[in-house]
């Protein structure tokens, strides 16, 4: 988080009232590569915050545990400046039409395709928090994309971006849930937008669709289940049972979003730095993946996409995963490899994906060299 503070000076000057209106507003954030804003006052939300408890108090979170400290603050402005007016809540469509899957490929997220959203993000809301500055130094701003401790979707809605979807998405009426949300927190008087209309209406596609369950209720999510945690956010094995279930999903997954009917006719996104970028893409070779052997390699292809969170380990845990899943042979060479890998992580996931393949010989032949008690369990679960 990067702040613009005033001055000790220019705090004690009165402030000049409010020049922008929505549309200059909207003029202004087009400009800096943003497709929607929407500004909500900056009263706390109390109600999302109790629902943000009581996810956390159920653990659904599994192990993100940065999501636990200062919960209040995530749903009160006023804990990022202290005399908050309004909220600005950015929308910038990602939606581009993935690339068909062709043999030993994995499937990528879309909204990792390119580069990584957050500096690109970043540097727009810096651009914008200027020119707002320049007819009001005064005005404080705070601002974030993702990282922040602000209950992004909650006041995005409450601003009128969009409605909660079933899927636990922000659904935009003309970019529908393929958006990133971006946040700036003020204490500038700025002019409100109303709440926007929409409902799922009896539809349940994404509930119905997603292999793990995690969609346990309507707008909730276990994030223990969900195949964009346990390809992400997840440092250890992904269990089992959960395996099979992940398909084709190297890096994150988009089935909820597929399958909603808001998202059937979207515009592709337009942003100038985001929508002809490409790192990822949206399908990306196992074999390739599953040869980085080491963290500067993985550096090199990945430190300006969002497949960087996932860490060498994790992307190589997943592409085993996906591999195992595919049981094509021609990926059978790679695996055999990768049986050789550093890291217990990738090797123990590795056996399952030999085991998925068939591949049981290989198996007995590593079983005599390996020491790590995680891989053995791995080997004893698949008999190899
Ligand atoms: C942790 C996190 C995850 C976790 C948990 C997801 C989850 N649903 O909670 C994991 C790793 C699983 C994840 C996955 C994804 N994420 Co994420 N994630 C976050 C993060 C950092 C925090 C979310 C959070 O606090 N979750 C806790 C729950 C309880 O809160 P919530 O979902 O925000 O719900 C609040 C409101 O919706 C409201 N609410 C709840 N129910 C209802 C019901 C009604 C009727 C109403 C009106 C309101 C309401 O109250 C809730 C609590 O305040 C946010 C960024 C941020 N700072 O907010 C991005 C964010 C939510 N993620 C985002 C994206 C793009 C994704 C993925 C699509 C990525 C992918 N393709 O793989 C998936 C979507 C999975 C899904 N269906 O939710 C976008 C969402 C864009 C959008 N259109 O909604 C965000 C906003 C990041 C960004 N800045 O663009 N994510």
């Amino acid at each position: 988080m990067i702040t613009q503070d005033p001055s000790p000076a220019q705090q004690t000057a009165a402030p000049p009232g409010p020049p922008w209106t929505q549309e200059s507003l909207r003029a202004l954030a087009a400009g800096h590569g943003f497709d929607d804003v929407r500004v909500t006052s900056a009263a706390p939300h109390p109600e999302a915050g109790r629902i943000f408890r009581a996810w956390i108090e159920r653990e659904r979170h599994g192990e993100m545990r940065w999501l636990e400290s200062d919960p209040d603050r995530r749903a009160t402005p006023q804990h990022h400046i202290s005399d908050a007016r309004a909220i600005l809540t950015l929308a910038v469509n990602h939606y581009r039409v993935a690339a068909p899957l062709v043999a030993g490929e994995g499937r990528v997220a879309r909204y990792a395709a390119g580069e990584d959203y957050h500096r690109v993000l970043d540097r727009g809301m810096q651009a914008m928090i200027v020119d707002l500055q320049r007819s009001d130094p005064h005005g404080m701003y705070r601002y974030y994309v993702d990282y922040g401790p602000v209950l992004e979707r909650a006041f995005a809605e409450r601003a009128g971006l969009g409605f909660i979807g079933r899927s636990a998405n922000l659904i935009h009426p003309r970019f529908g849930t393929y958006v990133f949300l971006a946040t700036i927190i003020t204490n500038a008087p700025l002019p409100l937008t109303p709440r926007s209309p929409g409902t799922c209406g009896q539809c349940r596609r994404c509930l119905e669709v997603c292999p793990t369950g995690a969609l346990t209720s309507p707008y909730e999510i276990d994030a223990r289940l969900c195949i964009s945690y346990l390809t992400i956010e997840n440092r250890g094995p992904i269990p089992r049972h959960l395996r099979p279930l992940i398909g084709h999903w190297l890096f994150g997954c988009d089935l909820c979003q597929e399958v909603c009917p808001y998202n059937a006719r979207l515009p592709e996104g337009q942003h100038p730095r985001l929508a002809r970028s490409r790192i990822a893409g949206t399908a990306l070779d196992i074999p390739s993946i599953l040869s980085i052997r080491t963290a500067r390699d993985f550096s090199a292809r990945f430190s300006r996409s969002p497949l960087r969170r996932a860490k060498r380990e994790g992307l190589l845990r997943n592409a085993a995963v996906v591999a195992g899943n595919l049981r094509q042979a021609p990926l059978v060479p790679a695996l055999v490899q990768a049986l050789q890998d550093a890291s217990p992580l990738v090797r123990g996931h590795v056996v399952w994906a030999l085991a998925q393949c068939g591949e049981v010989a290989a198996l007995r032949a590593h079983r005599e060299r390996e020491t790590d008690l995680f891989v053995i369990s791995e080997l004893d679960a698949v008999g190899g």
